[in-house]
Parts: C-alpha cells; sequence; structure tokens
C-alpha cells in the first residue's frame, strides 16, 4: 500500500462514492477519508472513515486536515450546470470558494497533491462543436461553465507561482449505477437506464439528435487516478485535460436499450437544459492527454448499456 493518506471532499456525489471505492482499494480503506456536508452514503460509511465537512467552511477543512496528516485532497463539491442557472451567485460561491480555500490551505501545509474537476462546460457555442481541442476559444454561458474555467485558471496559477501540484480532468457526462447524478445536464443519460428498467419508457429533456461528450464512470475513475499516479513530468498541462470516451444523442441511446428491451419507447420534451447542451460541444479531441500521460477510455456505448442494465436490474 502506499503511504498516502486522501481526504475526499464532497464524497456523497455522482464521482465520490465510487472514487473513495477505488482509492481505498489504492491506499487501504483506513487512509481515505470522505466527507461531505450530508450523511454518509452507505457505500462510504461501509467502507471506511467518514466525515461530515462543509466545503465552505476553510476552518474546519484545515483542522481535519491537520489532525489527520492528510497529504492529498479531491475536492468534488460543487453546484452543476442545470443547479447552477437557478442560482448563479450560490453556485459561483460554493464552487470558488472552497477551491481556493483548498489551494491556500495545500500551500500552507505543504500538501503533495489536489485533485479538482473541471468539465466540459467550460466550452460555449463560440467554442469549435465537433473534436473540440484541448486549447481553444473558451467563452462559458453557463455559471457552472464559468467558475470551472475561472477555476482551471486559479488552478495553474498556484502551479505557477507556487509549485503546487493541482491537476484536473474535463469530466464529459458521467454515466454510473452506484450514485446518482444531481443537477446536470448531462443526467438524462443515467435516467433512461433507470426507467428502461423500471417502465420501459422515458421521456427526456433533451431533443432526439442532441450530441454530447459521454463517458461510463469506470473510464471516468480510472482516468482520475492515472492522471494522479502519473510523475510530475508527463503532467505538462495545468489547465484541466480534456478526456473523452464517445459522443451520442438521446436517440442514439435509446437505440442502444432498445437491443436489451426491445419495447423501449422514447419520448421528447426539451426544457431549460436543451439550451445548456446546445452551447457546449458535440465530441471532444482529448489527444493531448493521449499523449501526456497515455489516457485510454474502455467503454463505448453498447459495452457502457449492457454494464449498466446488468448492474442495475441486480
Ligand atoms: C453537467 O451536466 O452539469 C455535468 C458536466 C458535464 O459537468 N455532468
Amino acid at each position: 500500500m502506499k503511504k498516502e493518506k486522501v481526504l475526499i471532499v464532497g464524497a456523497g456525489g455522482q464521482i465520490g462514492v465510487e472514487l473513495a471505492l477505488a482509492l481505498r482499494n489504492v491506499y487501504g480503506n483506513d487512509n481515505v477519508i470522505a466527507s461531505d456536508i450530508k450523511e454518509a452514503h452507505p457505500i462510504l460509511r461501509d467502507s471506511g472513515p467518514y466525515a461530515m465537512l462543509n466545503a465552505m467552511d476553510a476552518i474546519a477543512m484545515l483542522e481535519l486536515i491537520k489532525k489527520e496528516g492528510i497529504t492529498q485532497v479531491y475536492l468534488l463539491a460543487a453546484v452543476l450546470s442545470a443547479t447552477g442557472e437557478k442560482d448563479p451567485k450560490r453556485a459561483w460561491d460554493i464552487n470558488m470558494q472552497s477551491l481556493l480555500q483548498l489551494l491556500d490551505i495545500a500551500v500552507q501545509e505543504k500538501l503533495t497533491k489536489i485533485y479538482w474537476p473541471s468539465s466540459i462546460a467550460v466550452f460555449g457555442s463560440t467554442t469549435p462543436r465537433n473534436g473540440t481541442p484541448q486549447q481553444t476559444v473558451v467563452e462559458p454561458r453557463t455559471v457552472y461553465g464559468v467558475s470551472k474555467y475561472a477555476g482551471e485558471l486559479w488552478c495553474q496559477y498556484y502551479n505557477q507561482r507556487w509549485g503546487l501540484d493541482v491537476r484536473s480532468l474535463r469530466y464529459p457526462g458521467l454515466i454510473s449505477w452506484k450514485s446518482a447524478p444531481g443537477g446536470g445536464t448531462t443526467d438524462y443519460a443515467v435516467e433512461i437506464y433507470h426507467e428502461a428498467l423500471k417502465h420501459k419508457k422515458y421521456t427526456c429533456f433533451l431533443s432526439e439528435h442532441t450530441y454530447l461528450p459521454m463517458m461510463y464512470m469506470d473510464d471516468a475513475i480510472r482516468g482520475t487516478i492515472e492522471l494522479m499516479e502519473a510523475p510530475q513530468e508527463m503532467i505538462k498541462s495545468r489547465m484541466a485535460y480534456n478526456l473523452s470516451a464517445m459522443s451520442f444523442s438521446p436517440a442514439e441511446i435509446a437505440a442502444s436499450i432498445q437491443k436489451h428491451i426491445p419495447e423501449f419507447t422514447i419520448d421528447y420534451a426539451p426544457d431549460f437544459r436543451q439550451q445548456i447542451a446546445d452551447g457546449w460541444p458535440a465530441s471532444i479531441d482529448d489527444s493531448v492527454a493521449r499523449d501526456h500521460w497515455n489516457w485510454k477510455h474502455e467503454f463505448d456505448l453498447d459495452k457502457m448499456t449492457a454494464a449498466m442494465l446488468h448492474n442495475l436490474s441486480k
């Protein structure tokens, strides 16, 4: 087992639950402290130490880091794209304050590594929509995207100014079965599997041919850990890396489900999230991540559909 003491902040969300399990396998259960503002998710409670922590409480965060001898922090607490538009100032405060206070603590306490997720939401409608490159026009239109892009710049600044080893990925929509997403525009691609199994029909809040970049959670977790384990000299970008696996539309995910559940039907009732999706890339070019630290995805749409339906029906 490697000698690191890891803190995950915002561990009760979609990524945190699975990341905590994976990190506990790498570093040992007792060396990975999961924390969140809410009561422990049963998977987290049963697999290792848990602390209640408000990501905005700098004093409590510092105390926990000192008390536990934390060396690495994964800061996952965030307000996502759809929820963010309902209260933009709150989204900005939560997303930015938690990051800025952690960056300061990390420099002060000489933490070895910080992970902070970014998103394809940093891109906007002026960005090339297909095969969006690592470096391009970046004019996000959601407060979530604005906060993610500002956060990337802060991460890069702390790396250049204080040598802080902070790493980041621009996640596409993430699809998982162990924990639910919350407040994102890509959440339909998780809901659809639950509804297909329960009711054999789904009403999608995005239109039929809305293509978005997506990824199965297993790939996202492996990619995150591979990024964090990569030797420093391989991490040549301190802005977040584009990360890609697949791109599909609601019609295509429905067709993939119909291969297993032929009677499944989908209809469409686009809401405010359509506009958010229309401003995002349809597909992402992640060749820089593939080149710098050998990123490679494993799941395509049909492989993911088989895994989702199998695991959710258990
Ligand atoms: C969202 O839809 O807001 C997130 C994201 C793409 O970052 N899943």
